[in-house]
This record gives structure tokens, C-alpha cells and sequence, in this order.
């Protein structure tokens, strides 16, 4: 029987990676998308055809049961929700009902309709904020330091309410920083490997970042989403860490990424207080052996490769977008 997945989020970074790794696995997919007056499909421009699309909303219970109802799936991953953190402390109620009470929404639409429905939700390191130990794992306390990060705490322990309230099959996955030339353009590495294109082409000069001391364990997209689907394969529902446990500094990645480019960041990059956190997460590096062990995930693409890969693609673009421009 062919499996049926709802992929909330589909327009996203996770969700278009997603979608695509279960198409190739012979899922049935399923993307819920929000209503907008100008469609954001972009990501997943080259699987139009081979995904359905419903439209919803997280702050919506009843278009959130319609879409289960009608869709009937065996797999939901929730990835939709309000996810650049600097926006949570300008709009924080609505990063509430999006990433927190909207995680609720989805349960409650699972234990109406079918509560043998298995649950990925996706956590995040950012519950781990002002870090206790190091590297976090699954037993790591949680010290959120944004409202992003606060919403996610509520979304993990909804997630493990339902499954021990319920007995529904529910998985969080606390998931480290992790990227792909998908990545939206605000968040910092994207926001790197794209100026270093634009400057490479001579398109611009000067890049502006806030901290350039923060540390993050950077892995790669593609292979974050497999620990996503892993977890749902598995006997009995849990929760686990994907990380790659290497840390580097946001500095490290310029660096990184305009040397790749044969640029020096110093001629290029400057910081400003003003792009500077209300409250920063300095280090985060996650311990993943329970995936490893569990589930036999390991990270394959190294940071290097990554920031690489990213670089790489960004050049194209903005070298395809430039030439499309010129008379
Ligand atoms: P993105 O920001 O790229 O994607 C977020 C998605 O959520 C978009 O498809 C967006 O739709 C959708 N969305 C936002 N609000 C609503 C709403 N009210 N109703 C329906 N859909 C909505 O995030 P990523 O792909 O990077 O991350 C996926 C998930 O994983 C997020 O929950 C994020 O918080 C979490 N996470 C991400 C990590 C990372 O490093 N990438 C690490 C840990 C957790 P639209 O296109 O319309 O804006
Ligand atoms: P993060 O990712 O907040 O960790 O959340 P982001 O790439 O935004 O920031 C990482 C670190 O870089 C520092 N930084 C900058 N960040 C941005 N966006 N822009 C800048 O100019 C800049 N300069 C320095 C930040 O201060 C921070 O320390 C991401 C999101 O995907 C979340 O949804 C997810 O849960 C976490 O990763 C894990």
C-alpha cells in the first residue's frame, strides 16, 4: 500500500527537502500551504506536479481537520511555524500560536480523526538557550532565550503530552542549525553565501552582520530530514538530537565562505550592534549518539562541504539572475 505523508511547512527550507526524499521513496505527498495573495512555491517549483496541495493554517483548528480528514495520512511532519528567531521578540504572540499552540492545533486534529496518525514534530536546539552542559542531549534542561525559543519548549512537551496521554505515536526532533542553498535568506549562512556571490559579481560591497562570536553546530539539511523520517520508521515513538557535534563560529563561516570565493572578509564584512540579539544563544553543539545508536543516522556532509556547496550555488544564481538582466 502506497504510504500517504502530510507535510506541514512544505514550502519551506525542511518541507521541500522533505517532500522531495519521501517522492523518491514512493510516498504519496500531501503539503499544507497558508493562503497568501502571491504564492510562495519557489522551493518546491519542480515538484508542482507530483505533490497535493491543501490549504491551511496553523492558527486555523478547522482547516487543519479538513486537511487530515481529506488527506487521511500515515505520516504528518509539522515543520510549519514561525522560525526566524530575531522576528519572535518583535512579534511574539504570533510566534505563540504559530510555533507553540499551532503544534497543539495539529495533535488535536490527529486525536479527533485518527490517532494511530504518527507525529514528527520539529524541535529545536533553541530550547537549549543559555546552555547547561556541553554538548546537549535528549536529557539536557531547557533554557530558552528567545520567545522563538519558549514557543518550541511548549511545541516538544505538547508533542510528548499527546504520545503519553494518548498513546499517539509522537516524535520530537531536537534539531540542530542546519542549512542548504534552500535556506531563507535572512538566516546568517544564507545571508553569507549570498553576499559573497553579489560581491564576487560585483553586484555589492559591504556585508553587515551582528555576532560574529556566536557558535553553532552548522550540518546539512538533506541529511537532517532522514533523522526526521527515521524517527517515524521506528517501533516505538521517542525523541532524539541531530546534530553534527562540531561547533564552529558565525566568523568561522565568513571566513570560510569568502575564501572559498577568493574574497578576504576583511575588505568586505563589517558587525553592528544594531543587527545584535536582545538576549544571544553564544554556543550551541549537540550530542546525537542516541540517533546514531537508534536509529543509525550520522551526518555525511561536513560544515566545510556545506558552506561550499551553498557558495557554489549562490554563484550561479546570482550569475544566471545577472545575465538575465543584461541587455
Ligand atoms: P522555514 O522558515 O524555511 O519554513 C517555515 C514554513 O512554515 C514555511 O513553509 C511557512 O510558510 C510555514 N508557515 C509559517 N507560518 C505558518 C502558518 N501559520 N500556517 C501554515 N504554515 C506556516 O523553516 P525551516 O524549513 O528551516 O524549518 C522547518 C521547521 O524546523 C521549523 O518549525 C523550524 O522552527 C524548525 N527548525 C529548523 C531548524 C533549522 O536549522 N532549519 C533547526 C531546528 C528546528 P510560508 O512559505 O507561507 O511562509
Ligand atoms: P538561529 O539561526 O537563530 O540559530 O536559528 P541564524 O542563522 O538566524 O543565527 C545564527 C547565529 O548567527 C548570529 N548572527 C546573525 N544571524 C542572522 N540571522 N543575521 C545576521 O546578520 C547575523 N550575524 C550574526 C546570530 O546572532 C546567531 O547567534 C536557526 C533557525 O533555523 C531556527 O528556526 C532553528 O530552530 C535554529 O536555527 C536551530
Amino acid at each position: 500500500m502506497t504510504r500517504k505523508v502530510l507535510i506541514t511547512g512544505v514550502t519551506g527550507q525542511d518541507g521541500a527537502c522533505l517532500a522531495q526524499f519521501l517522492l523518491e521513496k514512493g510516498y504519496e505527498v500531501h503539503g499544507m500551504v497558508r493562503h497568501s495573495s502571491s504564492a510562495n512555491l519557489e522551493r518546491i517549483e519542480k515538484l508542482r506536479d507530483r505533490i497535493e496541495l491543501h490549504q491551511a493554517d496553523l492558527l486555523d483548528q478547522l482547516s487543519i481537520i479538513t486537511t487530515i480528514q481529506k488527506v487521511r495520512p500515515h505520516e504528518v511532519y509539522n515543520f510549519a511555524a514561525q522560525s526566524f528567531v530575531p522576528t519572535s521578540w518583535s512579534q511574539p504572540l504570533l510566534t505563540g500560536e504559530f510555533t507553540a499552540l499551532g503544534v497543539t492545533r495539529m495533535l488535536e486534529a490527529i486525536r479527533l480523526i485518527d490517532p494511530s496518525i504518527r507525529f514528527y514534530q520539529a524541535s529545536s536546539s533553541e530550547m537549549f538557550g543559555n546552555v547547561r552542559e556541553e554538548p546537549q542531549n535528549e536529557q539536557t534542561p531547557f533554557w530558552p532565550r528567545s520567545p522563538y525559543g519558549v514557543a518550541k519548549v511548549y511545541g516538544h512537551w505538547i508533542t510528548v503530552n499527546y504520545r503519553e496521554s494518548y498513546d499517539i505515536f509522537a516524535c520530537s526532533g531536537i534539531m540542530f542549525n542546519h542549512e542548504s542553498p534552500l535556506r531563507g535568506m535572512e538566516f546568517v549562512s544564507r545571508k553569507v553565501t549570498d553576499a559573497v556571490a553579489r560581491i564576487k559579481l560585483g553586484l555589492q560591497d559591504k556585508l553587515v552582520l551582528g555576532n560574529l562570536d556566536a557558535m553553532r553546530d552548522w550540518g546539512y539539511a538533506g541529511d537532517y530530514i532522514e533523522a526526521a523520517w527515521l524517527m517515524l520508521q521506528q517501533d516505538r515513538p521517542d525523541d532524539y538530537v541531530v546534530a553534527t557535534g562540531i561547533k564552529h563560529s558565525v566568523r568561522d563561516l565568513v571566513e570560510l565562505a569568502f575564501g572559498h570565493a577568493g574574497l578576504d572578509c576583511r575588505d568586505h564584512v563589517e558587525s553592528d550592534q544594531k543587527l545584535f540579539r536582545p538576549a544571544e544563544v553564544n554556543t550551541l553543539c549537540g550530542d546525537a549518539s542516541k540517533a546514531r545508536r537508534v536509529l543509525g543516522w550520522a551526518p555525511k556532509v561536513s560544515f566545510a562541504e556545506l558552506i561550499r556547496m551553498m557558495v557554489d550555488a549562490d554563484l550561479e544564481r546570482v550569475r544566471r539572475e545577472k545575465a538575465a538582466r543584461q541587455p
